[in-house]
């Protein structure tokens, strides 16, 4: 086992990582920038270097910098977190060259699933229902045509290099195709310098439902269940659940072997996330893999009773995956809301500065993954998200109900949160339903805007 590993990230997820680690009984390295001396992350971690500037292309993009303080504190491992360095297959592929265990897939694999039409055509090899669509990427706008109109109106056009909704573009007829598909190829460009793009059939209203896999290093993989994360704004996922209240049993099973499957593609290892959009009729299709831990892990971790970041780093180290696929049991219904330093008033506007006040809810069934304390000044370098709350109830509707009183427990004060906007979609009875695509918040607003209008 690791005696030292270095959390190459910040915020809640490196409090998450730095307290599995002492779970362990592993010694932790933080890194920070100079925005983050104060920052949790770096006091509760054995040992902290500074890494540079605020801004994170200064510091936590900075792979020098991170191997340096790596080689200076004699570490085993690096856990890269989620977002920054996490799906870097350079970054992974310099860890291990450097003699260090990067805590993730190996780098091919990262560079298998980065390239997104290469993922669908892997992945497509190997039984893993993928949307009709493109073979590989497409270059001239004849072929883009011809293949849109093989697969009929409306289609999607993607950027190769994108993921998370970036480069995005549909279009409903051959007219508006050309003009699409000009748009997403210079898009694509500027955000990614490559401007390579991938066709799809365009799938109305799905819902996005995730499978968590785990990999170790002697192919043993399996599925942990599905997350729902439908709850989306702006690509920004705002509420997760587990299990998803549309999935049937044999959705859950299916979809579970389609994601063992794309993991097998690649011959990943440790833990990965296989995004599928699902339609009305319940027909899931693999869109992308995350070769990383995500957000909302702890959804998983709840309704499954397994810690998933010690799994992490337990198959890193060359342990076996102490389960088989047979040995893991779903129970309850676990709910995560992200709470994010914005203003729903003014369009979700980040809100940084001094946290005067901070109380986060307790009680049975209720957990808590944030940074932020009472006094602690959010910088306004990063991402806008302070905490997760998660709860765990017996069913859907109790989860709910414990959310909804979690967060009114929650204070924060000096800066604007979501907090109350979290708290009126629990209120809502569509989401109370458990009838929610992707369209759900947009609708939410039209219906509440009625709603205002009537009043
Ligand atoms: C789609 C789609 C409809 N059809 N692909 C958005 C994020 C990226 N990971 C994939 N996305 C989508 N891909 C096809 N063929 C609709 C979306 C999409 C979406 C997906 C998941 C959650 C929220 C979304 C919001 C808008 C569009």
């Amino acid at each position: 086992m690791f005696n030292k590993i270095l959390v190459a990230n910040r915020g809640e997820i490196a409090l998450r990582v730095i307290r599995a680690c002492r779970e362990l009984g592993i010694n932790s390295l933080a890194v920070y920038s100079e925005a983050d001396e104060q920052s949790l992350h770096t006091h509760a971690a054995n040992e902290a270097i500074c890494i540079g500037p605020a801004p994170s292309d200064q510091s936590y993009l900075k792979r020098d910098r991170i191997l340096s303080a790596a080689e200076i504190a004699n570490v085993d491992a690096i856990h890269p977190g989620y977002g920054f360095l996490s799906e870097n297959a350079e970054f992974a592929e310099q860890c291990e060259t450097c003699g260090i265990k990067f805590i993730g897939p190996k780098a091919n694999a990262i560079r298998l699933m980065g390239d997104k039409a290469t993922a669908r055509e892997t992945v497509k090899k190997s039984k893993v229902p993928t949307v009709p669509g493109s073979d590989g990427p497409i270059e001239n706008e004849n072929e883009a045509l011809n293949v849109a109109q093989k697969i009929g109106f409306p289609v999607i056009i993607k950027a190769v290099a994108g993921g998370g909704g970036k480069g995005m573009r549909v279009a409903h007829n051959a007219v508006a195709f050309a003009k699409e598909f000009t748009t997403a190829r210079n898009e694509a460009e500027k955000a990614f310098g490559n401007g390579a793009v991938y066709i799809e059939k365009f799938i109305e209203e799905p819902r996005h439902i995730e499978v968590q896999i785990m990999a170790d290093s002697y192919g043993n993989v399996v599925h942990l269940g599905e997350r729902d994360c439908s709850v989306q704004r702006r690509h920004q996922k705002v509420i997760e659940e587990a299990p998803s209240p549309f999935a049937t049993s044999s959705m859950r099973d299916a979809m579970g072997k389609a994601a063992v499957n794309a993991a097998r593609a690649v011959k990943y290892e440790n833990a990965g996330t296989v995004e599928f959009l699902v339609d009305k009729n319940g027909n899931f299709y693999f869109i992308e893999m995350n070769t990383r831990i995500q957000v909302e892990h702890p959804v998983t971790e709840e309704i499954t009773g397994l810690d998933l970041v010690q799994l992490q780093i337990l198959i890193a180290s060359g342990e076996k995956l102490p389960f088989k696929q047979s040995d893991i049991k779903f129970s309850k219904h676990a709910l995560e809301c992200r709470i994010c330093a914005e203003d729903p008033e003014r369009n979700f506007m980040p809100s940084a500065g001094m946290v005067d006040f901070f109380h986060m809810p307790g009680g049975r069934g209720v957990r808590v993954d944030s940074h932020v304390y009472s006094g602690y000044r959010i910088p306004p370098n990063y991402d806008s998200m302070i905490g997760k709350l998660i709860v765990v109830a017996d069913n859907r509707e109790k989860a709910i109900a414990k959310m909804n009183r979690a967060l009114g427990e929650c204070e924060i004060r000096g800066i604007k949160s979501n907090v109350e906007f979290l708290r009126k979609i629990t209120n809502d009875p569509y989401f109370q339903s458990g009838d929610v695509t992707t369209k759900f918040i947009e609708d939410f607003f039209e219906r509440n805007k009625n709603r205002q209008l009537k009043e």
